[in-house]
């Protein structure tokens, strides 16, 4: 079965990746399994080492979108692609917006080891 930290690398991580293209979000969201069952209406991927992302979980401590979980700000800014679903997109076919952004992530962790589990924001 698939771990809650193992979900977050397939939905949140491309370290080797980059939006260089505008149908980035359309193929990868479907390569990442997130237009199965439903199209997912926001992710957002990550181009940075895996390690510089599970770093955050030590990182600036603030509140989640939530008001109530604890979540934790990158320092430094990172290189992400943020992938928004379009208005007229219709399952099966899901279609979505590419947006590249340099920005803080803002993720909530889990576990022991203490991992990234969710992704919260970017600012
Ligand atoms: P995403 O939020 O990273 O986009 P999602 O598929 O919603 O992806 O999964 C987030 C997971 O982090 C959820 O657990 P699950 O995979 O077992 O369903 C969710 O419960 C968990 N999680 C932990 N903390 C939070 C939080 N503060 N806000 C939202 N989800 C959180």
């Amino acid at each position: 079965k698939e771990s809650q930290a193992m979900k977050f690398l397939r939905q949140h991580m491309d370290s080797d990746g980059s939006s260089s293209s505008p149908t980035y979000c359309n193929l990868m969201m479907q390569h990442r399994n997130m237009t199965q069952g439903w199209c997912k209406p926001v992710n957002t991927f990550v181009h940075e080492p895996v390690e510089d992302v599970q770093a955050v979980c030590f990182q600036k401590k603030i509140s989640c979108k939530d008001g109530q979980s604890i979540c934790y700000q990158s320092n430094a800014r990172m290189n992400i692609t943020d992938c928004r679903l379009t208005g007229n997109s219709k399952y099966p076919n899901c279609t979505y917006r590419t947006s590249q952004k340099e920005r803080h992530i803002i993720v909530a962790c889990e576990g022991n080891p203490y991992v990234p589990v969710h992704f919260d924001a970017s600012v």
